[in-house]
C-alpha cells in the first residue's frame, strides 16, 4: 500500500501544481476573474477532501529516490514554446494527474474520495473549453465593421497635423485610422505615432501603422498594413505576433486569394480610381474584378485609391462595405462635416443596394 500511497502523493500534488499555472495563467495573463475563482475553489476542493490523509502521503513520499527527476532533466518533451502550449500542457496534466488520483483512491478503499476526484476531473474538461473559448476571444484581432477607414498622410492636410486630424476623426466617430508617412524621420515617425496610440486606444480606435512593422510594433499599434513588395504575409506574422492585425494591399483575384489562405486579416483592394496620393499605384483595378472579389474572398476587403464623395455610390452597389480615403478626408477644410456627409452618402447607397 506505501506505493499507492506515494503515488496518490506525488499525483496529488501534480494536479494542484498544474491547477495552480491555470490559475495564474487566468489571473495575470487573461486577467479573467470567473476563471481564476473556479480553479481555485478546485485547487482547494482537491487539498481539502484529502487533508485528513496527509500523515499517510507524506510519510511515503520519496522525492529523492524519484525516477522522475531525473527522467525529466534528461528530456525535453515539457518544452513549451507559447502560452497555448502551456495551457494545454497544464490542462492535460491536471486531468490524468486526477485520473490516476481517482484510480489509486479507489484501490487505497477510499471510494467516495475518488468520485469528488472524477467530479474534479470532468470540471477541468469543462473549463479547458471555456478557457480556449475565452482565450480565443481575448486575442481575436479582427478589424472594426465599419464604413470608413480613415488614412493620415500631413502632406495633404492643408497644413495641419496628424495629430490634429487624428483628433477630428476620433470627434467624427471613426473607427479605423492608418498612419501613413513615407518621407519623415523614423524617430518623428515613432514619436507622433506613440502619441497617435494614446489618442486611439483611449477612444477605442483601431490604430494600423503602414509599412513599418518595427513601428507597428514599438508604438503597440492593433496592426500594419503591406503590400505586395514587403516581406512575406507568413513571415510578418511570425514577427508580429498572432494578436496584431494584417492587412495586404492586392490588386487582383488571385493575389486577394492567396492573402487570405495566408491569414491576412482584411484586404486593401486598389486602386480603384485613378490616384496620385499613392506614388507606385498600380492601373486601377476594374469595378468587376472587385465585385468578383466581394463575392468569392471570405475576409473583409477595404477599397482604396481616388475614392471621393462622388464616386462611391458605384463601390458600395458592388457590395464593398467598407471604403478607405485619404485625400478626400485629410484635405477638406472640414474633416467632421466631409466625414458625416461621406457616412450619408454611404448608407443611402446602402438602401439602394438592398
Ligand atoms: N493605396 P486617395 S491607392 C494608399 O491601390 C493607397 O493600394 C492604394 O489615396 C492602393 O484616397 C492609395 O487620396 C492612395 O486616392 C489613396
Amino acid at each position: 500500500m506505501q506505493g499507492i500511497y506515494r503515488l496518490l502523493d506525488a499525483n496529488i500534488n501534480r494536479a494542484a501544481e498544474g491547477l495552480r499555472v491555470l490559475e495564474d495563467l487566468t489571473r495575470f495573463q487573461l486577467g479573467n476573474a470567473d476563471l481564476t475563482e473556479e480553479l481555485k475553489k478546485m485547487r482547494h476542493l482537491l487539498r481539502k477532501s484529502v487533508s485528513h490523509l496527509q500523515p499517510k502521503l507524506l510519510a511515503a513520499r520519496d522525492s529523492i529516490n524519484d525516477l522522475g527527476l531525473e527522467l525529466s532533466q534528461k528530456d525535453n518533451l515539457d518544452n513549451k514554446s507559447n502560452v497555448q502550449e502551456l495551457i494545454t500542457g497544464n490542462f492535460k496534466r491536471t486531468q490524468e494527474a486526477l485520473r490516476v488520483s481517482e484510480e489509486s483512491l479507489k484501490v487505497a478503499g477510499y471510494y467516495q474520495l475518488s468520485k469528488i476526484y472524477e467530479e474534479l476531473r470532468f470540471q477541468a474538461y469543462n473549463l479547458e473549453k471555456m478557457f480556449f473559448s475565452y482565450y480565443g476571444q481575448a486575442k481575436k484581432r479582427k478589424l472594426p465593421e465599419t464604413d470608413i477607414y480613415c488614412i493620415i498622410a500631413e502632406e495633404y492636410s492643408l497644413g495641419r497635423t496628424n495629430l490634429e486630424v487624428v483628433r477630428e476623426m476620433i470627434e467624427a466617430g471613426i473607427k479605423i485610422i492608418q498612419y501613413r508617412e513615407k518621407e519623415k524621420s523614423m524617430r518623428d515617425k515613432y514619436e507622433e505615432c506613440l502619441q497617435i496610440r494614446e489618442l486611439t486606444q483611449k477612444a477605442g480606435v483601431t490604430f494600423i501603422v503602414n509599412d513599418d512593422i518595427a513601428l507597428a510594433l514599438s508604438v503597440k499599434a492593433d496592426g500594419v498594413h503591406i503590400g505586395q513588395k514587403d516581406l512575406p504575409l507568413e513571415k510578418v506574422r511570425e514577427l508580429v505576433g498572432e494578436e496584431m492585425i494584417i492587412g495586404l494591399s492586392v490588386q487582383t483575384p488571385d493575389q486577394a486569394r492567396e492573402g487570405a489562405a495566408k491569414g491576412a486579416d482584411y484586404l486593401g483592394v486598389g486602386p480603384i480610381f485613378a490616384t496620385s496620393t499613392k506614388k507606385d499605384a498600380s492601373n486601377p483595378v476594374g469595378l468587376e474584378t472587385l465585385a468578383h472579389m466581394v463575392q468569392n474572398i471570405p475576409i473583409p476587403l477595404v477599397a482604396i485609391g481616388g475614392i471621393k464623395e462622388d464616386n462611391l455610390e458605384q463601390l458600395v452597389e458592388k457590395g464593398v462595405n467598407c471604403l478607405a480615403m485619404i485625400t478626400e478626408i485629410v484635405g477638406s477644410r472640414d474633416i467632421k462635416s466631409k466625414i458625416a456627409s461621406l457616412r450619408r452618402a454611404i448608407s443611402h447607397a446602402k438602401e439602394r443596394r438592398k
